[in-house]
């Protein structure tokens, strides 16, 4: 749940970036950080691509500016890899929304949508509505060799029509206006509640 200071007009929110290995979640988050200008800029930890376990998750904390009038203070986060699952119900503890990262290649849909039926189940059997979520969806890898159609991508993963925006992360093409966009979707249900 975020935290909200209605005098100081300040808003903390927790946020995950959700999706299958190499969808795109930590370069997102390094283009956040890269685009984030240095009196905004915390640090950023990021779990190394290493084939050896390790119990750290990617974590970005943010200015973000100001919402709706309330400046926003973000973390976001990725999942650490399926071996520390146990961890997974402590770390969701207090998620307000989430931006699901979906890999636009021909041959990774199957993956995808594997792993995006897997992460719902994971958000429901730790007490959350998915439905109830604010999230959106971003089409990374969209310069892939064979990208599937936007249609495509809107049929399979986002029947419902959430917001979205096409990307290509590791140039920072779309990745502020998904964290923009989420953010103001939990600030304006923070400000609804
Ligand atoms: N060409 C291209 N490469 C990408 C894109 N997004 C991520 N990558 C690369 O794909 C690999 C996996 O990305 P990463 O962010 O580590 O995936 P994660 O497992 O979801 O955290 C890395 O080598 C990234 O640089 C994209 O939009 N286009
Ligand atoms: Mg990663």
């Amino acid at each position: 749940m975020a935290i909200c200071n209605f005098d100081k007009k300040e808003i903390h929110c927790k946020v995950f970036y959700f999706g299958t290995a190499g969808a795109g979640k930590t370069e997102n988050l390094r283009a956040l950080y890269r685009s984030t200008s240095p009196q905004l800029k915390t640090d950023l930890f990021e779990l190394e691509a290493d084939s050896r376990p390790n119990p750290l998750f990617d974590f970005l904390p943010l200015k973000l500016g100001a919402v709706n009038g309330y400046q926003v203070r973000l973390h976001a986060f990725t999942l650490p890899p399926p071996y520390f699952a146990e961890t997974y119900d402590i770390l969701l503890k207090g998620l307000d929304g989430f931006v699901y990262v979906i890999d636009s290649e021909l041959t990774a849909l199957p993956i995808n949508h594997a792993a995006m039926q897997d992460t719902f189940t994971l958000l429901e059997d730790s007490g959350f509505v998915v439905e109830d979520l604010p999230q959106v969806y971003q089409y990374n890898h969209r310069d892939a060799d064979q990208p599937v159609a936007i249609d495509v991508l809107h049929a399979t993963f986002n029947p419902r029509a959430r917001p979205y925006h096409e990307a290509i992360a590791p140039r920072g093409i779309g990745t502020l206006a998904c964290l923009h966009q989420l953010a103001e979707l939990v600030v304006a249900k923070m400000l609804d509640s």
